[in-house]
């Protein structure tokens, strides 16, 4: 087991009485429209059960006894027509999906106004089964909350991957696309089965050749990702360069208010648009860590999205504009630039000013993907713009995939948000489904954590990350545990000693790992450049604003307005004054808002100096004990997998050790303070 079947694996299921009703159900599996989405649907089911209950369904038009059927409400089943009649499914949307069992016509059904419907019913059809849930009354309603629900690839074109942790990419390698058709096909199953909607695939820092992707040279392998993806329902995107008119056109300027500049936009997107007729549309770094935008010719970021929109506009294309925007040349010593502040400064000014198909996507947090930061005050400010969540799925602050760090509880916190942006209760995730402006576009992002490693994700357990960001976007009411429950038992079986021990694992872990590495929110004690492994001050006296202000006396950044940087005046209501003072601040972001002396009292009554060398000992403890555990299930599960597993997990009790002594021995010798249980540190 390589694990590359990941939570598709199908594992054969112990015969029992849920096993002998899926037997019953699924002697046969009727199909009758020919759509090549309906299709794959079909050939999923069938490998699906035939691999977890060792018989394959029979695929007929018409069945002879208890069957499952799955067809567009329109589709002219006669079975689906009689199951679904007079049903109200105009609430259901376009990806949304019914399920019923009918003991009358012995059939449980999947039923949905369209193909991509069917695809995430048998999906979930399949998900119940492989939990082992009862289907003897199914009656389910399902529709995603989110509009768009997308993945980022920050791959390159020479197989590279910003940021990647997981092997190479798996679309192309040496400035070739690959075409590994079947590791395409199983990578689109593997998003579709989550409800992902959107794959944008390669990076936003957008390189010379890359940005020849959109010519003729490139788009009939382009279109080949796209035609596997669309079977699956999903949309391809291509970030985009904004100096292609003068990087891959002849033009001298890429000025968005210029004509010639508007004109070369708009035919470019009709080439795109006669190769890919759905082709998703681009996500656009701009005016960002040195990258080209409208910056330079003196216009704004509406200015250059909106020729964009425009462009696109006539072919159903969107525009997906980064707001990760800030000055990567700042002086430390200048206390009143703050990096924080800056997505808010730049985009609040424009709101109202984006076309319809301009999109902005927000980083969850002010800075970048930190282990703990407080929530984007954007979420909240922008009451006229579409905009969307981004998240980060790979690793790269929390782990790189060789640390366990499950995120979705961290996303969890991040929907759940009140912004009082709307009244007393206005949580993100309602902002970000649209519901509170009725944004036609919304949804979320995440930069994916896979490569071409045998088990997509480098760590077999970074897994759940993958597949928890899919199911958490499609219902943010799911909870983390839930879906780390679903996805061990899809993943390792239904064995219960097994599931609780890892459920368990996974929902401690970004605990965890917070408490070894940088404490009470102030983020960043990470090596420069690529970001893993502790360095108090490694970025502490560079331009990219990333600072702590540690010294003998104490630590963190005033970002209140009455003494700081002002940044927590850009949040609404309660917010602004509870992150505004430091008694009501919470304290895992005390030092994200204000600095301390180290002798500060927190709530526990400890020091601040205290609690850090108490959660530096317990997070290394807690790493060698997340090792015990996996190792107490030796034997229960694939070897393979387990061994794999273990390596990382004794890496990560190794390294949580390194955190720990490099942490506690730097703020020892800065404060002179000695620990209170008199614990060694150097
Ligand atoms: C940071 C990464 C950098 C990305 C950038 C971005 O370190 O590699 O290019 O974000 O989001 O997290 O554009």
């Amino acid at each position: 087991n390589t694990a590359y079947e990941a939570w598709l694996n199908y594992g054969q299921l112990k015969s029992g009485s849920l096993y002998n009703q899926y037997i019953d159900w699924c002697v046969e599996l009727v199909v009758t429209e020919d759509n090549e989405t309906i299709q794959a649907a079909a050939a999923e089911f069938i490998q699906g059960m035939t691999s977890m209950l060792g018989k394959a369904p029979l695929l007929t038009a018409k069945p002879e006894g208890p069957c499952i059927v799955i067809g567009t409400f329109q589709g002219g089943n006669p079975l689906i027509s009689r199951v679904f009649a007079g049903e109200r499914t105009d609430s259901l949307g376009p990806e949304g999906f019914l399920i019923r069992t009918n003991a009358t016509e012995q059939c449980i059904a999947v039923g949905a106004s369209t193909p991509v419907g069917i695809l995430y019913g048998v999906f979930h059809l399949l998900r119940l089964i492989g939990t082992e849930s009862e289907i003897d009354a199914l009656n389910l309603s399902m529709s995603p909350v989110n509009g768009l629900r997308m993945i980022n690839h920050w791959d390159n074109f020479d197989g590279s991957i910003e940021r990647g942790y997981a092997g190479r990419s798996f679309f192309y390698e040496s400035n070739q696309f690959l075409n590994d058709t079947k590791r395409l096909r199983d990578y689109a199953r593997l998003m579709s089965s989550v409800g992902i909607n959107a794959i944008s695939i390669n990076n936003v820092n957008v390189h010379e050749l890359e940005s020849l992707f959109i010519t003729e040279q490139y788009l009939p392998d382009i279109a080949l990702i796209a035609g596997i993806f669309r079977v699956y329902g999903i949309k391809l995107f291509l970030s985009a360069n904004f100096a292609s008119p003068i990087q891959i056109g002849a033009l001298e300027t890429a000025d968005p208010l210029d004509p010639a500049v508007r004109q070369w936009w708009k035919d470019k997107a009709g080439e795109v648009y006669r190769v890919i007729p759905d082709f998703g549309g681009f996500v656009v770094k701009a005016d960002s860590e040195n990258r080209p935008g409208p910056f330079t010719y003196g216009r704004d970021h509406a200015d250059g999205a909106n020729m964009l929109g425009e462009a696109l506009e006539p072919f159903g294309g969107i525009v997906i504009w980064r707001c990760f925007v800030y000055n990567c040349k700042q002086d430390w010593r200048d206390r009143k630039t703050d990096r924080a502040r800056a997505a808010y400064d730049h985009f609040k000014p424009l709101d109202g000013r984006f076309n319809d198909n301009v999109v902005l996507q927000i980083k969850n947090g002010p800075m970048d993907f930190q282990v703990r930061e407080p929530v984007s005050p954007l979420f909240g400010a922008l009451e006229h713009t579409n905009h969307l969540m981004e998240f980060q799925i790979a690793q790269e602050y929390t782990g790189q995939q060789r640390h366990l760090c499950y995120l979705v509880p961290q996303w969890k916190e991040v929907l759940d948000f009140n912004t009082y942006a709307k009244g007393q209760t206005t949580l993100v995730k309602h902002i970000v489904d649209g519901s509170v402006w009725g944004n036609k576009y919304n949804g979320v992002a995440a930069v994916t954590n896979v490569g071409d490693d045998m088990n997509w994700t480098g760590h077999g357990l970074a897994q759940a990350n993958l597949y928890g960001y899919g199911r958490l976007i499609w219902n943010p009411e799911l909870t983390a545990k839930e879906i780390a429950e679903e996805w061990i038992r899809l993943t390792f079986g239904t064995d219960k000693g097994l599931v609780v021990a890892i459920r368990g694992m996974l929902m401690d872990s970004w605990r965890i790992y917070e408490s070894y590495t940088a404490p009470l929110g102030v983020g960043w004690m990470v090596n420069p450049d690529h970001h893993y492994g502790p360095n108090v001050d490694g970025c502490e006296y560079a331009k990219w604003g990333t600072y702590h202000y540690a010294d003998h006396k104490g630590i963190g950044v005033d970002r209140s307005v009455k003494s700081g940087t002002g940044y927590s005046g850009q949040y609404m209501g309660l917010n602004a004054s509870n992150y505004e003072n430091l008694a009501s601040c919470p304290e895992e972001l005390l030092l994200f808002f204000h600095h301390v002396p180290y002798t500060h009292v927190l709530q526990s009554g400890q020091t601040v100096i205290q609690h850090i060398y108490d959660t530096h000992f317990e997070g290394a403890e807690q790493a060698a004990q997340l090792l015990a555990t996996w190792e107490s299930l030796e034997g229960s599960m694939d070897s393979g997998l387990y061994v794999q597993v273990k390596q990382r997990l004794e890496e990560q009790a190794e390294h949580a050790q390194e955190w720990r002594d490099r942490i506690n021995t730097y703020f020892y010798r800065k404060s002179g303070i000695e620990d209170l249980k008199g614990r060694k540190i150097y």
